[in-house]
C-alpha cells in the first residue's frame, strides 16, 4: 500500500455546489441517488482534467452526466475510484446511483447498522462507502438530503441542518427531507433512521436565537440524557464567553449509537455519540464516566466552529481541528471543576499515551507528513500534543493575544478548509509575533529532554541555571533542531514561599511564577540577589510537554509536594519522589532483592494523611502512585515483573504502615448525601475511594466487610465500582460473590456489562489470560461490538501489564489472534489493538523476543492496510 504524502498535495480539480441526496433505506441493501452539480476549480488550473471520485464497497447502478447516462466505454471503476476522463469544460451535473448493504458492514465506517437503527460514520474516509464521491475535506457543498425508510422500523429520519418536508410513501414508508445551509465536507455528512426517543431541551443564544436540542436514544435509556443536555448547555455559554462563538443552526441534535469505532462525532448539526460518552445515571455510571461526557460533549460542540465552519484542507492538518479543540475542550473541563485537577489529569493522559508513543516506533509529529492509513492517525499524538502545542502558543501570547489570533482566524478563514499554517498566520498577524521556530513543533517528532543544573552562591547572592534541551531521534528523523520551550518556573524558599526573581540586568524582581522562553540547545541563566538557596520548581503547570530532568534530593521533592504554590508542581514534585523510589525498587527486584515500602514514600504518604485535606480531588491524585505503565517509561529494560512487585510492595506496605490513617480519611470523605455530580462530590468520593483501596491492598475482616457494604449497598455507580474493582482485585472469597452479583443485577445493561468485564480483564490476579479467554467466551461478550472488544482485549492490553506481558508471550499470543480475527471486519479496531505489541524493544529479552514474533506473524497474515501499516512501523 503505497504513502499518500503532505507534499504531493493538489487542490482539487472540480468543486462541488451542491449535492442532492435520496436514500431509499433498507439494511439489507439501501439505494443512493446522489446529485452533484461541480465546476471547475479556478485555483487548480488543471481545464479539462478528468472527475476522479472515491468509492469503496459499492455497488454500481446508474451513472448520468448532464442528464445522459453514461457507458462503461467512457468511465473506469475500480475497488478504489470512478473516473470519468472527459467532462464538459464548464459546469456540469453528475448523477450517481449505488447499493450498499449496510447489514453487511462490519468496519462501521459510511452507512452501517447498530441495533435497530441505521447509522453513518464519515471521518475520515467512510463517504466513499455511501456513494462515489470527491470524498476529501477540501471539496465543500451544501447538501440536500432525503430519507426515505419504513415507518413502523424507522420512524425517526434524521439528517444534518434543518428538516424541511416530510411525506407518506407507499406501502407504508415515509420520507423527511433535511437542509443543511452551510457548505461542509462529505466526512461531517450524517444520518440516522430508527426507533428513538427524543429528549429536548433548549437554548437562547447571547444574541437572543431560539435552539433547539434534541437528544435520542433508545426508549429504555431515556432517562440517561440529562447530564448530556446539560454539558451542552454549558459549552455553548462557554463558548460564547470564552471564544465569542455562537451556534449558528435552529436544532443540535446528538444521538447515542452503542457500536461506534470512535469516541464521538462532530458531523454539521447531527453528533453521534458512542453511547458510552452520552448516557448516564447515577446509578449506572461513575464521575469519571460524568466528567468524559461533559468533555467529549463539549468537544464535539467545540468543533462547530474548530473543526466545522473552518474545516482542515487534507487530513495532514487533523491537528489543526483536534489540537485546538482538545485545548479548547481543557479550558472547558478546567472552567466547570478545578482548573489543577484538570491540568493533571490530562498531564497524566499525555504522559499515559503520548510519551511512548513518542518514544517508539510509530512516532510522528502533530503534522505527520505521510500515512497509508488515515484511521492510524487519530493518535494521542495529533490529539494531546497538539492540545499541548495550542496552550503552548496561548501561553506565550497571553490570554487575550490569543483570543484575538482566534478570531482573526475565524473571521478570515470561515467556510475554508484550511492548514496549520493558516491558524499559526492568523495568530502572528494579529500580535505582530514572529512564530517561524514554532513552527518546529508540528513537523517534530519526539519529546524534547530538558536537563537542568543548578549552582548557589551564596557569598554572591547568586543561583545559576544551566537548561539544555535535546530531542532524541525518531523514526525518519534522526537529528533534532530545539524547539521553543516556555520554561514556567518559580524558586522556592525554605519558608516555603515564592522567592522573587531577579535575572541578572534586570531592573526589578518578578514575584511568583515567570515563564523562560528557551530556544537553544543549552541556555543560562543567573538569578541574583538571593539570601538562600532556593528548591526550583521546574516547568510549572507542565508548561510544555517535555520531560524534566534535575537532581532533585528527597528532601526537595518533600519540600515541592509539601509548598509549592503551583499545585500542578506540587502534585508533579510526590509523583517524581515515587517514581524515583519505586523503580529502584524495581532494580531492586532485578538484581535479585525483596521490594519494600520505601522509607522516603512512605513518609511522604504518612505527611499527606496528616495534613488537613481542602481539596479532596487533589489530594487524591497525590495519593496514588503513578502506573505500571507510566513507571515502565522510564526503565532502562521494562521488566513488567519487577515494576509490578515494587508497586505493589508499597502499596501493600502503605496499607499496613498507615492502615489507621487509611480508615479515617475513609470515615471522613465518604458522602452520605444523594448522589450529586459536582466537583467537590466527586473530590470526596475519589478520596474516600482511593482510601478503600489501599484498606484492600492488603484486606483484613474488617476492610473486606467494609468494601462488601460499600458493594451492596452504595446508591451510585462510582462506590459501586470502587468496590467492585478493589474486591476484583483480591484473592478472597468475596471476588467470586461480588462479581456474580454485579452481573445478575446489570446483565442487560450494555454500559455497566462493559465495566464488569474490563475490571476483571485489568485484574492483576494470576490467570489473566485465560480469564480474559473464558470473558470472550461469555454471552455478553461480542466481537462486532468496539466497545465490548476494548472493554475486554483493551484493558487486559493497556491496563494490565503484569498479565499481559506473562513471560510465556499467551497474552502476545492472545492478542495477535484476536488481531486477525479483527482484520477483515473492522481494521480500524483491529489496528488499534496491536500498539502495545509496538513497543517490544524496549522490553527484557524474552519478552522482546516474544512480541518479535507476534508481530512477524501478523505481518505474514494481516491483510488490511490498516494492521499492515501498524505492524510495519513496529517492526521498523
Ligand atoms: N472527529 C472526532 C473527534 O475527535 C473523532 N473522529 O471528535
Ligand atoms: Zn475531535
Amino acid at each position: 500500500h503505497a504513502p499518500v504524502r503532505l507534499t504531493d498535495y493538489q487542490p482539487p480539480a472540480y468543486l462541488l455546489d451542491t449535492v442532492d441526496l435520496h436514500f431509499q433505506l433498507d439494511p439489507g441493501r439501501t439505494r443512493v441517488r446522489a446529485e452533484m452539480a461541480l465546476r471547475p476549480n479556478p485555483a487548480a488550473g488543471e481545464p479539462g482534467a478528468p472527475l476522479v471520485l472515491h468509492g469503496q464497497e459499492l455497488e454500481l447502478l446508474r451513472l448520468e452526466l448532464d442528464g445522459e447516462p453514461l457507458t462503461r466505454a467512457v468511465y473506469s471503476v475500480d475497488a478504489e475510484r470512478l473516473v470519468i476522463p472527459e467532462v464538459p469544460d464548464g459546469a456540469f451535473t453528475v448523477v450517481v446511483e449505488t447499493a450498499t448493504r449496510p447489514e453487511a458492514n462490519t468496519a462501521l465506517e459510511g452507512l452501517y447498522t447498530s441495533g435497530g437503527k441505521l447509522c453513518t460514520q464519515c471521518e475520515p474516509e467512510g463517504f466513499r462507502r455511501i456513494t462515489y464521491f470527491p470524498d476529501r475535506p477540501d471539496v465543500l457543498a451544501r447538501y440536500t438530503v432525503t430519507l426515505e425508510a419504513d415507518r413502523a422500523s424507522y420512524p425517526v429520519l434524521l439528517a444534518n441542518g434543518n428538516r424541511v418536508a416530510a411525506g407518506e410513501g407507499e406501502e407504508g414508508r415515509h420520507w423527511v427531507r433535511w437542509e443543511d445551509p452551510f457548505p461542509k465536507p462529505s466526512y461531517l455528512f450524517a444520518l440516522v433512521a430508527g426507533d428513538l426517543t427524543c429528549c429536548t431541551d433548549r437554548f437562547t443564544t447571547a444574541s437572543g436565537r431560539e435552539v433547539d436540542l434534541h437528544l435520542y436514544t433508545e426508549a429504555h435509556n431515556a432517562d440517561r440524557g440529562d447530564h448530556a443536555l446539560a454539558s451542552l448547555k454549558q459549552a455553548m455559554r462557554w463558548d460564547e464567553e470564552a471564544y465569542g462563538r455562537e451556534y449558528d443552526l435552529d436544532l443540535y441534535q446528538v444521538v447515542a449509537v452503542d457500536d461506534f469505532n470512535m469516541g464521538a462525532m462532530e458531523n454539521k448539526g447531527l453528533n453521534l455519540f458512542n453511547s458510552q460518552f452520552v448516557l448516564a445515571r447515577p446509578d449506572t455510571a461513575t464521575d469519571a464516566d460524568y466528567t468524559n461526557i461533559q468533555a467529549v460533549v463539549g468537544h464535539e460542540y467545540f468543533h462547530n466552529w474548530t473543526g466545522n465552519r473552518i474545516t482542515c484542507r487534507d487530513w495532514f492538518q487533523l491537528s489543526l481541528k483536534e489540537g485546538l479543540t482538545v485545548f479548547r475542550e481543557q479550558q472547558f473541563a478546567a472552567a466547570m471543576g478545578s482548573e489543577a485537577v484538570a491540568r493533571i489529569d490530562s498531564v497524566d493522559r499525555l504522559r499515559g499515551a503520548q510519551f511512548p508513543e513518542d518514544a517508539g516506533p510509530t512516532a510522528h509529529p502533530v503534522r505527520p507528513s505521510e500515512y497509508v492509513e488515515i484511521n492510524n492517525f487519530y493518535t494521542p499524538t495529533v490529539y494531546e500534543k497538539g492540545a499541548e502545542v495550542v496552550r503552548m502558543l496561548h501561553n506565550a501570547l497571553g490570554p487575550e493575544g490569543f483570543r484575538a489570533g482566534c478570531d482573526r482566524y475565524f473571521e478570515r478563514f470561515d467556510g475554508q478548509a484550511v492548514t496549520v499554517e493558516d491558524f499559526l498566520t492568523a495568530l502572528e498577524e494579529a500580535n505582530d509575533r514572529d512564530l517561524r521556530q514554532f513552527r518546529r513543533w508540528y513537523t517534530q517528532a519526539g519529546t524534547p529532554q530538558l536537563e537542568v543544573r543548578s549552582s548557589f552562591d551564596a557569598e554572591a547572592g547568586t543561583f545559576d541555571l544551566c537548561v539544555r534541551q535535546h530531542t532524541p531521534a525518531t523514526p525518519g528523523q534522526p537529528a533534532k533542531e530545539p524547539v521553543p520551550i516556555p520554561l514556567a518556573l518559580g524558586l522556592v524558599g525554605a519558608d516555603g514561599h515564592d522567592l522573587p526573581m531577579q535575572l541578572e540586568g534586570e531592573e526589578a524582581a518578578i514575584h511568583g511564577s515567570r515563564v523562560l522562553l528557551l530556544r537553544y540547545e543549552e541556555e543560562r541563566f543567573r538569578f541574583t540577589g538571593l539570601t538562600e538557596e532556593p528548591v526550583p520548581s521546574l516547568l510549572r503547570g507542565f508548561s510544555a510537554p517535555a520531560e524534566v530532568d534535575y537532581p532533585y534530593s528527597d528532601a526537595e521533592l518533600a519540600h515541592l509536594a509539601g509548598h509549592d504554590s503551583d499545585l500542578f508542581n506540587r502534585w508533579e514534585a510526590g509523583q517524581r519522589l515515587a517514581r524515583t523510589h519505586l523503580l529502584a525498587q524495581a532494580d531492586a527486584v532485578r538484581s535479585g532483592g525483596e521490594a519494600r515500602l520505601p522509607g522516603p514514600l512512605h513518609q511522604a504518604i504518612s505527611r499527606l494523611l496528616e495534613a488537613p485535606a481542602d481539596d479532596a480531588a487533589l489530594m487524591a491524585r497525590a495519593l496514588t502512585l503513578p502506573d505500571e505503565g507510566q513507571l515502565a517509561e522510564y526503565m532502562e529494560t521494562i521488566d513488567p515483573d519487577a515494576l509490578h512487585a515494587a508497586r505493589e510492595a508499597a502499596r501493600t506496605g502503605l496499607a499496613r504502615e498507615l492502615r489507621e490513617g487509611w480508615w479515617s480519611l475513609r470515615e471522613q470523605f465518604r458522602d452520605a448525601g444523594p448522589y450529586r455530580f459536582e466537583p467537590e462530590a466527586v473530590g470526596r468520593r475519589a478520596l474516600a475511594n482511593t482510601a478503600l483501596g489501599y484498606l484492600m491492598a492488603e484486606p483484613d475482616e474488617a476492610a473486606r466487610e467494609a468494601c462488601m457494604e460499600q458493594f451492596r449497598e452504595a446508591d451510585n455507580m462510582t462506590d459501586q465500582l470502587a468496590a467492585l474493582r478493589a474486591l476484583a482485585a483480591s484473592d478472597i472469597p468475596e471476588r467470586q460473590e461480588a462479581l456474580e452479583a454485579f452481573y445478575e443485577r446489570w446483565q442487560d445493561d450494555p454500559l455497566v456489562v462493559d465495566k464488569w468485564l474490563a475490571i476483571q480483564a485489568a485484574s492483576p490476579l494470576p490467570g489473566g489470560v485465560e480469564r480474559v479467554q473464558a470473558l470472550m467466551d461469555h454471552p455478553a461478550f461480542s466481537l462486532t461490538n468496539p466497545n465490548k472488544v476494548r472493554a475486554v482485549i483493551g484493558a487486559f492490553a493497556m491496563r494490565n501489564p503484569v498479565q499481559f506481558h506473562r513471560p510465556d508471550g499467551a497474552g502476545y499470543r492472545l492478542l495477535a489472534d484476536l488481531v486477525l480475527e479483527l482484520d477483515g471486519r473492522n481494521p480500524q479496531i483491529a489496528a488499534r489493538l496491536v500498539k502495545p505489541l509496538t513497543r517490544w524493544r524496549r522490553f527484557v529479552p524474552e519478552r522482546e523476543a516474544a512480541m518479535h514474533a507476534e508481530l512477524e506473524r501478523l505481518r505474514e497474515r494481516a491483510g488490511s492496510p490498516d494492521v499492515g501499516e501498524m505492524v510495519d512501523r513496529a517492526l521498523g
